[in-house]
């Protein structure tokens, strides 16, 4: 089997010590860092994933920090959606987009202080682009790449297993808000957020240095729980609709292209530079838009774009796929042109082995 060649330019992280010992079987690089893709098998951590609960090396969610008096209006300038409500405690899911509404990142924000912000990038060089603007509007902010590294907790059993590390006040965390709490004489952000549906925690580990400490106490603390290492899985994450930049969506689309929509407020978002550009589509709606399809047969694995077409006629694409075991069907997330994606619709998809019958599904499954 072939392997990615470890080098300095693929950053390995505070937890692949644990992970490796975990019995790592697959990776994919993100960031320019290592991203665990299998465990057992991807079938098996989905299962897993679902019943108990996983501790998940997701440091490749690599934290660009905007620091100083005009953090704010940098922030306002990235995203199209209205950050002047947001408070210190809270996380926002914030479409970042170019100057001609082009999605750049689709990241989680955090708000530490008035003059604070964490973006917890998806994986693009988003640290470039706030750079270039934060030198190029001369803003009185700083810009970096601190050592800060998510580690998540994910599956029906974290609130237990987080608890039982950093205290039961881990369970008074609503959705997307964060708090402070003590690991060893050390205070961390732990969020009620992740990249499944299954609920559970990001703890935003800063040192490199408390990275193995942290992983070996939810192992251990977990035992019982049965607990295990785990990543994001292809098959939860396509059930539940969650996006992956440079595969579901890129600069060639707009938010509300990728049902982020309900994240824009380009009315209000002052100081946006994809702005103007948006206001278009905002006002008119897309024209085509990311939707759930299932797709039936043996298929390849979904490692290209695949296009979709009704008869002959290109009206769209497919870019992520997998086999569902719960719901017995390719579930699979794809873009469709507005002529062909009201639910019900037959479609079909061109793959590298050919053609398979797909339909437009009224939701996502989870
Ligand atoms: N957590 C953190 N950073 C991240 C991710 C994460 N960076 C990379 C990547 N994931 C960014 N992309 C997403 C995609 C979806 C969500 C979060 C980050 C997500 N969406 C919720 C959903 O669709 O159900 C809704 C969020 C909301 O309602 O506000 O969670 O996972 N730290």
């Amino acid at each position: 089997m072939a392997v990615i060649a470890p080098s300095r330019r693929v950053r390995r992280t505070p937890f692949s010590d644990g992970v490796e010992a975990a019995g790592v079987k697959g990776y994919t690089v993100y960031n320019h860092m290592l991203l665990p893709t299998v465990f057992r098998s991807v079938e098996e951590d989905y299962r897993h994933l679902k019943e108990a609960v996983q501790v998940w090396d997701v440091a490749v969610e690599r934290q660009v920090e905007v620091r100083g008096p005009d953090a704010g209006r940098l922030m306002q300038m990235l995203t199209p959606r209205d950050l002047r409500g947001m408070l210190p405690g809270q996380c926002y899911y914030v479409p970042m987009v170019d100057e001609t509404g082009g999605m750049l990142n689709d990241p989680v924000a955090l708000k530490l202080s008035e003059d604070r912000y964490w973006i917890s990038i998806a994986d693009s060089d988003l640290l470039f682009w706030v750079k270039g603007i934060a030198y190029g509007f001369r803003l009185d902010v700083m810009v970096d790449e601190p050592d800060v590294s998510p580690l998540a907790i994910q599956g029906p059993k974290a609130d237990e297993l987080a608890a039982r590390v950093f205290g039961d006040g881990v369970r008074d965390i609503r959705f997307f808000r964060y708090g402070w709490f003590d690991f060893e004489g050390t205070s961390f952000v732990v969020a009620r957020s992740g990249y499944s549906k299954q609920g559970g925690f990001e703890i935003y580990v800063e040192g490199t240095e408390h990275g193995m400490p942290l992983w070996n106490a939810l192992m251990e603390a977990g035992r019982d729980l049965d607990v295990h290492a785990g990543c994001p899985n292809l098959i939860e994450r396509i059930e539940g609709g969650l996006l992956s930049y440079g595969n579901d969506m890129t600069r060639s689309n707009t938010p509300h292209e990728c049902g982020l929509g309900r994240f824009c407020s380009t009315q209000t978002a002052i100081g946006c530079v994809g702005r103007d550009a948006l206001l278009r589509v905002a006002q008119e709606g897309p024209i085509r838009q990311v939707r759930a399809l299932s797709i039936t047969g043996d298929l390849p694995p979904c490692d290209r774009l695949w296009p979709v077409l009704a008869g002959d006629e290109r009206v769209g694409q497919v870019t992520s796929c997998a086999w569902s075991p719960d719901f017995q069907t390719n579930v699979a997330i794809g873009m469709v042109r507005m002529t062909h994606w009201d639910p019900g619709t037959q479609l079909s998809v061109e793959t590298q082995s050919g053609r398979f019958d797909a339909e437009v599904q009224a939701g996502f499954w989870i």
